[in-house]
């Protein structure tokens, strides 16, 4: 390329480090290094157990990367900046001493392989481990330190037999709110049997019926299935998570529009852990924005419940707000709400106003009419803060506990179903959407809090002292109590009255589980003939999934809400239709149809890298104590190092904590966290062209001429963004390779800043950290003979310390993963030996030993040549003299009037007049008092005062 095309290739020394030289020995290193499996990493016990290892006894650090999707595509130059951060790193840790874990695996089930397989008919399972060879060939070729015994995917059998496991270990569970911890569902039952724990209704556990125990017993497990309204996109034939869908309410692939359907699916309650996955967060070495964005996800709100009675069951409402309870002056229900079909009669009482009644002649057509009108809009649109509020009067109202008052209950899709209660009262005084609501349909506004004097807003929601908040007859006065003592007040007294108690929510909602496709984990679950789900003994897992012929799920008309989905599971009525004995004899059973979402394989990918090829359980727990456990009380233990992008910062992160915390209340790990340490690598960013019609051009074919930018003989506008395909400014590491080789690719992208920090990609530049690969080389080789240049003569004072201050410095920039000042460094120590005849060896070889993270070819290959046999990666990182890294410092006579008077030590490069002042002071009693004629400063030699 470029860099070739300048010199004639007769120009060329023989022996000059080239694109061509370096493809050669990054071949060869790399062959060798998997024939001598040099990262494998012992474990403690079991297969992977090695006690001859040099690192059998040492220090662990388990270093981890977020895995791939092997997208089709594969790797372009922007994913692998993370994965050589984490090399370098791992390599920099080994040297220390440390036993490094460091593999690579794939999160392979997903999407795109089922949406081709849809197209075309090829088997997902094809495509994606085509793709997974290709990216482990990519990584092959970066040079990359795994160990890759360890590699797991997901769809591997051996692996989601481990996924369906925990399924069924959470399925077991429930969680003990007393203990904080979930329990195996064995011991609920026990206490229920034993009577040591009360049933809902307060009934003997004999008196109950086998439906009405189990009811009891699902209703307490950790994974159940629900009929709770979820996301249904008919477009994608799919329900999906919350997370899933835009913040316009469309689905995040595809566009499509999205519904709230009461559908029946797989829940897993991680809302039973909100309070630990917030609390927890503090015993994390994470970014704090990271740390924020998790605990607004959690979305934690304390208030209270409060049950207002009506003529049917009472309306509980969730509120952060009870000390302003006076001032509800109406409830709002949400348009599913179960009593909204209760309360709603035939008649509209006397004295309804006719804007409350949607122009219906009955509470019951009323509340119809808007139900049907609310369940096409969204949640996000149904909170949109200016949306004009719409709702309708149930027909029935409520009574205010506190004070007595009969106030209407409303339906309105302002209030969502998913939230809280379902439930609110409406304080129209403090809150400014209920006030939007009280003015649409005339309903009374009462301030219960004073707001201050020059207010002159709506509703207040701020501090203040309490108004308008006494009925002494029924035993409370909030009058004068601000906020926070107004609420206690008010609790105390819904407690002791029993109109509700205190209460936490979270905006965090139960994971749906369930998925309606093909390419996914099948669920260790059959149906019985009553339709009760029985989890399948561990015997018979992994419960594979059986081949079809038609991939897609049913996709029905996007627009329309009321249609059902058809997993392409069902369709395989061989399969879904068993015979089973699970311990009351054989019986016939349907198997679930719903697959598991992608976001469960990469739940718990790190516990399978710690004991991959173990048959029995998950993961031995002497191998997990040693390389996840606590190091020390209070300490999480985790992972000790996990680098990915800030897009994971809740899902992912968070449902592998989930599942992690589930996995250590049942005992099977010694850590609390999975991952202790968090590091998000920036991203590569890169030059793009847009044509007229602002679509994006092929970034490679465009050229500049003059300072504008062509594709073909069309000027094109140049912007800047994140690489990739959609963009079409790919630039992919093959093509770096080619051109000049894994290490100055390596070496390039670390240099380009701190490992958190994203940066531009310039091909261009790229040949910087070529020229200093080959001025390495130079050191080390006669470019001409391809003889050493290296003598084992003692090195000058000055290139000595020169080498213990970069030693002490890269040492500090590779802890603290800045790669970029590392390499700096060593380009400044480089540079300096191209000043000599010849390298001396005793920097030379540190040289390569810390080059060694960064180009680790180029350092093997060097290393070998100075005469070592056998790997770099083992030898220790050099160690700083620490006599050498104090300043240097001269000495200089001091004459006065020729004679020598005195002697100052100042540093080295002390400038002339520090030299002179210090001097000056050296023979001050010299002097006496007097103003010196004159005074020369001979540099590194003498100082003379003439007097
Ligand atoms: C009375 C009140 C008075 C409220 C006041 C607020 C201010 P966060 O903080 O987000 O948890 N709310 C409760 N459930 C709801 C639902 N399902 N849909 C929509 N809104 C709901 O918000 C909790 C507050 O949001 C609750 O407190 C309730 O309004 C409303 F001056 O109750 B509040």
């Amino acid at each position: 390329m470029t860099t070739e095309a300048a010199e004639s290739a007769a120009d060329i020394p023989p022996f000059r480090y080239t694109a061509g030289l370096a493809g050669e020995i990054e071949a060869r290193w790399q062959d060798r290094w998997a024939e001598r499996g040099t990262f494998r990493a012992p474990n403690p016990v079991g297969p992977l157990a090695d006690p001859g290892h040099p690192r059998a006894d040492a220090e662990k650090l388990f270093v981890l990367d977020m895995f791939p999707y092997p997208s089709g595509a594969g790797l372009h130059v922007g994913h692998p900046l993370g994965y050589i951060g984490t090399d370098c790193y791992a390599r920099y840790q080994r040297m220390l001493g440390r036993n490094v874990l460091h593999t690579m695996g794939f999160d392979a089930f997903g999407l795109p392989a089922e949406q081709y397989a849809v197209q075309t008919g090829t088997h997902p399972r094809a495509t994606t481990e085509a793709n997974i060879g290709y990216f482990r060939a990519q990584l092959r070729r970066l040079g990359m330190g795994h160990d890759d015994r360890r590699s797991v995917a997901t769809i591997d059998t051996d692996y989601y037999r481990w996924t369906q496991w925990i399924f069924l270990r959470i399925y077991n569970s429930w969680y003990d709110t007393a203990a904080g911890r979930a329990r195996p569902i064995a011991e609920l039952v026990a206490e229920f049997t034993a009577g040591t724990r009360a049933t809902p209704d307060g009934r003997g556990w004999a008196e109950l019926s086998g439906t009405e125990r189990r009811r009891i017993v699902d209703d307490h497990r950790l994974a159940y299935v629900s009929a709770a309204p979820v996301n249904w996109c008919p477009g994608l034939g799919t329900v999906l998570a919350n997370e899933e869908v835009t913040a316009d309410g469309r689905s995040e692939r595809g566009n499509f529009p999205v519904f709230k359907r009461n559908l029946k699916q797989w829940m897993m309650r991680i809302t039973a852990y909100g309070d630990r996955l917030v609390e927890d967060l503090d015993t994390l070495d994470w970014p704090e924005p990271i740390k924020l964005n998790q605990r607004n996800w959690i979305g934690r709100s304390t208030g209270a419940h409060i049950d207002f009675p009506t003529a049917a069951a009472p309306v509980r409402v969730f509120t952060t707000r009870p000390d302003t309870v006076f001032g509800a002056t109406y409830l709002v229900l949400a348009p599913e709400h179960p009593l909204v079909g209760t309360l709603a009669g035939d008649t509209w009482p006397e004295g309804t106003r006719p804007a409350w009644t949607g122009g219906q002649p009955t509470p019951r057509a009323a509340v119809d009419a808007y139900r049907k009108a609310a369940g096409a809009s969204t949640d996000i649109e149904r909170q949109a803060e200016n949306r004009e509020k719409t709702g309708v009067f149930v027909g029935a109202y409520a009574s205010n506990p506190v004070s007595g008052a009969q106030i209407p209950i409303f339906v309105a899709d302002y209030v969502l179903a998913g939230y809280g209660t379902g439930a609110i009262m409406a304080v129209p005084g403090q809150d400014e959407r209920d006030w939007e609501f009280a003015e649409v349909f005339e309903l009374p506004i009462v301030r219960t809090v004073q707001p201050p004097e020059n207010f002159d807003g709506r509703a207040y929601p701020g501090e203040g002292p309490a108004v308008n908040s006494a009925a002494p007859d029924r035993g409370l006065d909030l009058n004068g109590l601000f906020v926070a003592d107004a609420k206690a007040r008010t609790i105390e007294w819904l407690e002791a009255n029993g109109y509700g108690s205190g209460a936490v929510t979270y905006r965090l909602r139960d994971w749906l589980f369930s998925r309606q496709r093909y390419w996914g984990e099948p669920f260790p679950i059959v149906y019985d003939e009553q339709g009760d789900p029985h989890p399948l003994p561990e015997s018979v897992l992994p419960v594979e999934l059986p081949e079809v012929d038609d991939f897609a799920p049913r996709t029905f008309d996007p627009d329309d809400a009321d249609t059902d989905p058809e997993t392409p599971l069902s369709r395989r009525r061989d399969w879904v239709e068993v015979e089973l004995d699970l311990g009351d004899g054989p019986k016939r059973y349907t198997r679930e149809t719903n697959v598991m979402p992608q976001w469960a394989g990469s739940c718990w990918y790190e516990l399978r890298y710690l004991d991959p090829a173990n048959p029995d359980r998950l993961v031995d727990p002497a191998n997990e104590r040693y390389w996840m456990g606590p190091r020390s009380p209070g300490d999480p233990g985790g992972v000790d190092l996990y680098v990915g992008g800030q897009e994971h910062a809740v899902l992912h992160l968070l449902y592998a904590r989930f599942w992690h915390k589930v996995l250590y209340d049942l005992g099977h790990v010694s850590s609390a966290e999975p991952y202790r340490r968090l590091y998000n690598q920036g991203i590569i960013q890169a030059y793009a062209f847009q044509d007229d019609r602002g679509s994006y051009v092929e970034a490679s074919e465009v050229h500049e001429d003059d300072g504008r930018y062509y594709f073909g003989d069309q000027q094109v506008t140049r912007v800047y963004g994140k690489m990739g395909k959609s963009l079409r400014n790919v630039v992919t590491p093959d093509e770096m390779c080619e051109a000049y080789g894994a290490d100055t690719f390596r070496v390039y992208e670390m240099s380009t800043g701190p490992l958190d920090v994203s940066r531009p990609w310039e091909t261009r530049a790229v040949v910087g950290a070529y020229r200093f690969l080959q001025r390495v080389w130079r050191t080390v080789v006669d470019e001409r003979t391809g003889e050493l240049r290296v003598t084992d003569a003692p090195a000058d004072e000055q290139t000595r310390r020169l080498l213990h201050r970069i030693v002490d410095g890269v040492r500090g920039d590779l802890t603290d993963l800045r790669m970029n000042t590392a390499i700096a460094k060593l380009i400044e120590l480089t540079n300096a030996l191209t000043r000599l005849d010849a390298t001396p060896r005793e920097v030379a070889e540190p040289l390569l030993l810390m080059l060694s993270p960064f180009a680790p070819h180029l350092a093997e290959e060097l290393w070998e040549r100075l005469g070592h046999s056998g790997s770099l990666a083992y030898e220790a990182f050099p160690v700083a003299d620490p006599s050498l890294l104090v300043a240097e410092t001269v000495t200089y006579p001091v004459q006065v009037n020729g004679k020598v008077r005195g002697r100052v030590e100042v540093p080295a490069e002390a400038a002339e007049e520090a030299i002179r002042s210090a001097a000056l002071a050296a023979v001050a009693e010299h002097l006496a008092g007097r103003e010196p004629r004159k005074v020369i400063v001979v540099p590194g030699r003498m100082v003379s005062v003439v007097g």
